[in-house]
């Protein structure tokens, strides 16, 4: 009995955690607005990602975005989406 309380907390704890967030993700590379439309593109076919949400500023190297869950999954397909587009994440994600 003990254990399966434990287990479903376990379960339940990451999705309490990890909520909704605004986040802001450094990118380096990118040059003008055509790398911003691509990055943006990209971003938008990640899952969890508000695509409404979605703003890259070029002068600051930014991307800020709205994602449902602020996890480590969600954290590592926004990075390799930036990657595939052809640029790359600095430093760690922001969670605002
Ligand atoms: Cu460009």
């Amino acid at each position: 009995m003990l254990r399966q309380l434990v287990a479903a907390l376990l379960f339940l704890l990451p999705s309490l955690a990890f909520g909704a967030a605004n986040i802001e993700v450094k990118i380096d590379g990118m040059t003008c607005a055509g790398c911003v439309e691509a990055v943006t593109r990209k971003l938008e076919q990640v899952p969890n990602v508000d695509k409404a949400s979605i703003k890259v500023v070029l002068k600051e190297n930014t991307a800020r975005l709205s994602v449902v869950s602020a996890d480590e999954q969600t954290f590592k397909a926004i990075k390799k989406a930036v990657t595939s587009a052809g640029y790359k994440v600095v430093g760690e994600i922001k969670v605002n």
